[in-house]
């Protein structure tokens, strides 16, 4: 599995810093919404579920929290903890937040509007997509 880390250009001066994203430059689709999470309970896990075609930039843009992807095969857990990084997060991709700090606000830049029917939430169902989508590219 790959990790898509972006790295986003500060433009800082003596007044601080300041990060601007535009989509399809910044961001590898169209903005369509935009949300985010705060006062998050330490251990609390967030996710638990995967999309059947959303695509998403996660970003941390105050405090850190942890990202545990999977894609049916492999896990990886990614760390975020830079205002100025984003992980991209394709649909298909298992996706659990955790170890909010106190003070963290998880920022989400997706492809498409909110849409309960794009939601994967049964495990089982995901590895059994997830399955079928990997025959689908070997064929
Ligand atoms: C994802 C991860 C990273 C809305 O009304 N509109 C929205 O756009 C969203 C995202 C949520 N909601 C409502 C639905 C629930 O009643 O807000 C409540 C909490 O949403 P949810 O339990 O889905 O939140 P997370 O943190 O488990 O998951 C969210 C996104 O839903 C999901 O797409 O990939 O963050």
């Amino acid at each position: 599995m790959q990790v898509i880390k972006y790295v986003f250009q500060p433009h800082g001066d003596d007044r601080g810093q300041l990060i601007a994203l535009e989509e399809f430059k910044d961001i590898p689709f169209q903005i369509k919404r935009v949300y985010y999470m705060y006062d998050t309970g330490k251990k609390v896990t967030r996710g638990c579920h995967a999309h059947r075609s959303l695509e998403q930039i996660l970003i941390c843009i105050h405090g850190s929290c942890t990202v545990r992807l999977d894609d049916g095969k492999e896990t990886k857990t990614v760390p975020l903890e830079r205002p100025y990084e984003g992980l991209y997060v394709s649909g298909n991709m298992w996706r659990e937040m955790y170890g909010f700090s106190e003070d963290a606000v998880l920022m989400v830049l997706a492809s498409e509007l909110y849409d309960e029917s794009d939601y994967i939430r049964d495990y089982d169902e995901f590895l059994k997509i997830a399955e079928k989508n990997r025959d689908g590219r070997k064929g």
